[in-house]
């Protein structure tokens, strides 16, 4: 084969790219002064990347050949196992800053200085789902947050709904097992809609509050960005006179929470599996930083006593209302992994990871969780190094006489590696700085007893369900419809149905009819009755919360030959005023000619970019070219849902005939604004503020 491009006859010159062809025909990319020699892994430069070692040109290959050995065995083992739960996830970087000094309640070295700043690495996630499945299951996310404090690493390992299935963790392993592919078929993927897990969660009454949570539209967030986060569990934080008080961590998205509808979940599933990762990816290179605060339910003993349910339970909820957060500090997430897999994959979240003044408490799903995400490292990460990963590493100083181990990276030099020891090297402890447990006192018989203050399974469900606005509620009793219809057992229908009648008897019956249940069970038998006298809880809706802001939102503006490139600009103006974004579609990615004879790019072709990709719509078409695409089913979809979905949508008068071959009335409700002139686009926006008109819904019956 030839070496020199440049004289070599059989030079090519491909978009940009000089290669040379071997005598085989196949294309070689050679080194030059601006790129680097290829190497192995081993530092030896590779002369051949395209072909074995092998006798003759077609004779058999040579086991000799190392540079092909070690790319392929490297290749082979390029997988590691993946989180057994939450294992498709999205990381990024960022910082988290503290308000104030919190010395009162804890002294923890982040809480000391205001304005402190603290790296930090969050990782979003699905539950149920492997790792290359869809964004938009129905299912919890994981919020997991770790803060590299000047005194260690401390992990938040928490989710976007403040409650959990199971009260201990020994029944961690069965509810997992119930919401995964059933083991026989392998099937279904990222979905609570089968019988494994409606039959374990008819079974397990404890799981009442959290499946209310999980059929709302908590478990479809629009995004990362638009979800709160909760560390779940009661904690303890610890002063410097090792004064304790209980803690529960919320953290709050300053854009507001936003969801989708289920049905447009679906179909963002199949249009962009990708769509929260992107979505995250985006807003950060684009320098729309996503921030949240970081919110702390503080209370002693006595109103731990005080309060209806057991603070250790963690089905239960400290509402709002009756305690409110304080905003301690803000995280903001402002750069991407330079590499998913050596950040994002081996990032290893551990509960048991507090500094000193974080402490825990007796909640029996989280001893268990301080147990099992140590264990679980070693399985994925395959060492007890995983901490020498730069991701794991701490970015304080740190010392110890562990050792060695597969793949150590940071042995300690010196000859003594124990203490005590009196060559007077190494580290020592510390009485003062080091972590102290709290010193409760605690008594008892050995035991395998649930408390009988975990008994009530019923009525902080029955609390987030009346907390809801009658839209949400309506999604709840959707969601259970949905779900319990992909259940092939009767039975266990009728024992879900059961257990809802001690929740809402109004969403036990709805759920009931849909399913076509005409002879009602009896309620459940409930170890606690009932109670209905809890106050709702506005706090915990969706709706009731919104941001009333546009900002971080995005429009998809479908575009045709003609349009008014004014409109246009301005639509844009008043969006990127808003801090919101748009997307152009059109017939063809490479896009349309507007009226004043400029050329307007596309980002999507009309069935790459459905309208349930974006948060609102505008048509601006010319009536040709709305005439055109009457005859396109994707273009039809794309205004049919976006109506369906509830979504604001702009118009230009020429885009009428599309509108109405989609069986959308323009005149149908506020939520339909006509582009008459530029300036109309501010009410538009404007009205997007609101983000779905809501009272649409009962008309397109979802
Ligand atoms: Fe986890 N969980 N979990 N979990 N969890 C894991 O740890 C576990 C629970 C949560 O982005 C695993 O590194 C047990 C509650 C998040 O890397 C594993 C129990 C909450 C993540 C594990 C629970 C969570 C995990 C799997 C019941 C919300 C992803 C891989 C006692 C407060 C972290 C790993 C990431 C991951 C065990 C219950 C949140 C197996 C035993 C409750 C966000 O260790």
């Amino acid at each position: 084969m030839a070496r020199k491009a440049a004289t070599n006859p059989n030079a090519a010159t491909i978009h940009d790219q000089t290669l040379v062809r071997g005598e085989g025909g196949e294309l070689h990319q050679i080194a030059d002064g601006n790129t680097d020699v290829l190497t192995t892994a081993q530092g030896g430069p590779v002369a051949n990347d395209q072909n074995t070692l092998k006798i003759g040109a077609r004779g058999p290959t040579l086991i000799e050949d190392f540079h092909f050995r070690e790319k392929i065995f490297h290749f082979d083992h390029e997988r590691i196992p993946e989180r057994v739960v939450h294992a498709r996830g999205y990381g990024a970087h960022g910082f988290f800053e503290t308000y104030e000094p919190l010395a009162k309640y804890t002294r923890a070295d982040i809480f000391q200085r205001a304005g402190e700043k603290t790296p930090a690495f969050v990782r979003f996630s699905t539950v149920a789902g492997s790792k290359g499945s869809f964004d938009l299951a129905r299912d919890v996310r994981g919020f997991a947050v770790k803060l590299y404090t000047k005194e260690g690493n401390w992990d938040i390992v928490g989710n976007n709904i403040p409650v959990f299935f199971i009260q201990d963790a020994i029944k961690f392993p069965d509810i997992i097992h119930s919401v995964k592919p059933e083991p026989d078929r392998n099937f279904p993927q990222a979905q609570s809609a089968h019988d494994t897990f409606w039959d374990f969660i008819s079974l397990t009454p404890e799981s009442m509050h959290m499946i209310m949570w999980v059929m709302s539209d908590r478990a479809i967030p629009r995004s990362f960005r638009f979800m709160q986060g909760f560390g779940v569990h009661t904690f303890r934080m610890l002063n410097a006179a090792d004064e304790s008080t209980f803690v529960k961590f919320i953290w709050k998205p300053k854009l507001g929470m936003q969801s989708v509808v289920w049905n447009e979940a679906v179909k963002i599933n199949g249009a962009d599996p990708d769509f929260h990762r992107r979505d995250l990816w985006n807003a950060i290179q684009s320098g729309a930083f996503p921030e949240w605060e970081l919110c702390l339910q503080l209370f002693d003993q006595e109103f731990a006593d005080s309060f209806d349910f057991d603070v250790l339970d963690p089905t239960k909820l400290i509402p709002e209302e009756l305690l409110p957060p304080i905003p301690v500090g803000r995280l903001v997430l402002d750069r991407m992994p330079d590499n998913f897999f050596t950040e994002t994959e081996q990032v290893a979240f551990m509960t048991q990871n507090v500094p000193p003044g974080i402490d825990f408490s007796n909640d029996p799903l989280l001893q268990g969780r301080n147990f099992s995400y140590l264990d679980t490292q070693l399985k994925r990460l395959g060492s007890p190094n995983f901490s020498h990963l730069p991701i794991n590493a701490p970015k304080c100083p740190f010392h110890h006489f562990q050792q060695d181990g597969h793949m150590a990276m940071s042995n300690r030099v010196g000859r003594a590696n124990y203490q005590p020891n009196s060559f007077g090297v190494g580290p020592r402890e510390s009485p003062e700085r080091g972590f102290r447990s709290f010193a409760d006192a605690e008594e008892g018989q050995k035991v395998r007893l649930r408390p009988e203050s975990f008994a009530d399974h019923y009525s902080q469900a029955g609390q987030f369900f009346n907390s809801q606005t009658p839209t949400e509620q309506r999604h709840i009793a959707m969601a259970l419809t949905f779900e319990l219809a992909k259940v092939e057992t009767p039975a266990i229908r009728e024992r879900m149905i059961a257990h809802l009648l001690n929740i809402d008897e109004g969403l036990a019956t709805t759920v009931a009819d849909k399913l076509g249940i005409t002879d009602l069970p009896k309620a459940a038998d409930a170890a606690v009755a009932p109670r209905t006298d809890l106050q709702p809880s506005p706090a915990l809706s969706i709706i009731e919360n919104g941001p009333d802001s546009f900002e971080g939102r995005k429009v998809g503006v479908m575009v045709s030959n003609g349009v008014d490139a004014n409109l246009l600009k301005a639509l844009q103006a008043e969006l990127e005023g808003q801090g919101a974004t748009m997307e152009v579609i059109a017939h063809k990615v490479g896009g349309v000619q507007a009226g004043d004879g400029s050329k307007i790019i596309a980002k999507h072709m009309i069935d790459g970019g459905p309208s349930v990709l974006f948060d609102a719509v505008a048509l601006l078409l010319t009536e040709e070219g709305a005439e055109l695409l009457t005859g396109e089913a994707a273009a039809r979809d794309f205004v049919a849902d976006a109506f369906a979905h509830c979504k604001f949508i702009g118009f230009t008068p020429g885009a009428m005939p599309l509108l109405v071959k989609a069986g959308v009335d323009a005149s149908a409700d506020e939520g339909l604004i006509a582009f008459t002139d530029a300036d109309a686009v501010g009410p538009y926006v404007e009205a997007c503020r609101k983000l779905r008109l809501w009272a649409r819904e009962a008309s397109v019956k979802l």
